[in-house]
């Protein structure tokens, strides 16, 4: 069960246990994706974010039939907004805060329609969905004991936005002791150029905070 799997990556090759791993999926949320939401109401081309769903729909349903540990995560807050700090609530173009109503409900707030996943990376029943207040997953959550509980020791890192939430739960991760394999095609960002040198920078100087390859090289790996 502990047996070991090498996937080509950057900057060398990834290795890692299948039974010791969780494909964690970060903030896949219609405010961020979809058309008219949030993402493109500030000035963003979801178009980038959009594809990264073909990829990752099959990564997932790989991590299913191997039985990794799908962990989903959604940023967002209260609707009373009492774990929103002031500083984070000012940020941005004053029309279009957290809390305010938006296309698809109020943005980033719990129970909301944008608030939740896509529809095609929906989340099933014995998967966890953890959701945090801030950029990186393992702040204001429990996603340490989760790993821990379930013997987790790397992770595929997936989602968006690469500079941003990715970013941050991959140093945080890092910093925790895991192991993160950054999926470049399944992971998004409104601009190319963050997408492009945000993988170069957890690849540079050895691995500084993680490994860097693609869902096909990924999915040739898996057992
Ligand atoms: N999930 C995530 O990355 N949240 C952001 O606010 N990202 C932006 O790039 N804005």
């Amino acid at each position: 069960p502990d047996t070991l799997v090498s996937v080509p990556a950057r900057p060398g090759a990834f290795s890692f246990a299948p039974a010791r791993t969780a494909l964690l999926i970060i903030d896949m949320q219609r405010d961020f994706l979809l058309p008219g939401g949030f993402g493109e109401t500030l000035g963003n081309d979801v178009g980038r974010l959009a594809a990264v769903v073909p990829p990752l729909q099959r990564v997932l349903a790989a991590a299913r039939e191997t039985g990794l540990p799908v962990i989903h995560t959604r940023e967002g807050h209260r609707p009373d907004l009492s774990d929103l700090p002031p500083a984070k609530h000012r940020r941005g173009k004053p029309s279009l805060r957290i809390g305010d109503p938006g296309p698809y409900g109020r943005i980033l707030v719990r129970g909301e329609y944008g608030h939740d996943i896509v529809d095609e990376l929906a989340p099933l029943p014995g998967e966890v969905v953890l959701d945090k207040p801030g950029k990186g997953a393992f702040y204001g959550t429990d996603l340490e004991e989760v790993l821990r509980a379930q013997g987790v020791e790397s992770l595929v890192v997936t989602g968006v936005t690469t500079e941003v939430c990715v970013h941050t739960t991959v140093r945080e991760a890092n910093d925790r002791g895991y192991e993160a394999l950054v999926l470049s095609d399944c992971v998004g960002s409104y601009f190319p150029e963050f997408q492009r040198v945000g993988l170069d920078m957890i690849a540079a100087q050895g691995g500084i905070f993680g490994w860097v390859t693609d869902s096909a090289s990924l999915l040739a790996a898996l057992p």
